[in-house]
């Protein structure tokens, strides 16, 4: 039993998305509630945090999967250790957001599932005026993956703890329908549809969070 809760309160999430759109900036922000400018580390960090969503406890297992990996193999390995995902994308790259459709194929492709639990986070939304992809676009692409769809700024600190809050809720979601043996949280169509999510939300990470 205790092991049972164990499963259901650790979540691995992986920051996934093209170069420079924000994921270790995101990370930090959302671990650390820091900006850090430039972060590259030289070997894949995990950082731990513990934070109260919806009461529940959650025990949250953060990394990011290295954009720059052309090596598809290695990157396999970070979906397969991933238990939900982050799709980050820049609001003023437009390549950032076409290279999310691939990367969630090859999530989907790596789990062998139709769907699976991801958030697709449109990043940099301070830089309104560098603008290239549209709102719509980001959340009709959420819509398309059944997925839900936020704008954030690891900057200014807009949605980032939103952000990593409706993932979870999703993991819960769906490790619980796994372990009922329902159907799974979202789907090309079959599960939520997307939304975008303004504002700061009722979530309670913050003051609840402690950093490992
Ligand atoms: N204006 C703005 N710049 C950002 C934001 N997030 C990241 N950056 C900048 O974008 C660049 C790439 O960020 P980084 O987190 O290293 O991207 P990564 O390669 O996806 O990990 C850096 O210069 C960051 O300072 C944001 O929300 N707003
Ligand atoms: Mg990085």
């Amino acid at each position: 039993m205790a092991g049972r809760a164990r499963f259901l309160r650790e979540h691995k999430l992986v920051v996934v998305g093209g170069r420079r759109v924000g994921k270790s900036a995101l990370t930090i922000q959302f671990i650390q509630a820091a900006f850090v400018a430039e972060y590259e580390p030289a070997i894949v960090e995990t950082y731990r945090k513990q934070c109260i969503i919806d009461d529940e406890i959650a025990l949250l297992e953060v990394e990011e999967a290295p954009a720059s990996l052309s090596y598809s193999a290695f990157r396999d390995l970070f979906i397969k250790i991933g238990e939900g995902f982050l799709l980050v994308y820049s609001i003023t790259s437009r390549n950032s957001f076409e290279e999310i459709r691939t990367f969630y194929q090859q999530i989907l492709r790596v789990k062998d599932q139709d769907s699976f639990p991801v958030i697709i986070v449109a990043n940099k939304c301070d830089l309104e005026y560098e603008r290239q992809v549209g709102m719509d676009e980001g959340r009709d692409l959420a819509k398309h993956f059944g997925c839900k769809f936020i704008e954030t700024s690891a900057k200014q600190r807009i949605n980032v703890d939103e952000a990593f809050n409706h993932l979870v809720r999703d993991i819960r979601k769906y490790k619980k329908e796994q372990q009922t043996g329902r159907s799974v949280v979202a789907g090309n169509g079959r599960g939520p549809t997307g939304r975008y999510i303004q504002g700061q939300g009722s979530f309670s990470c913050g003051a609840g969070c402690v950093v490992l």
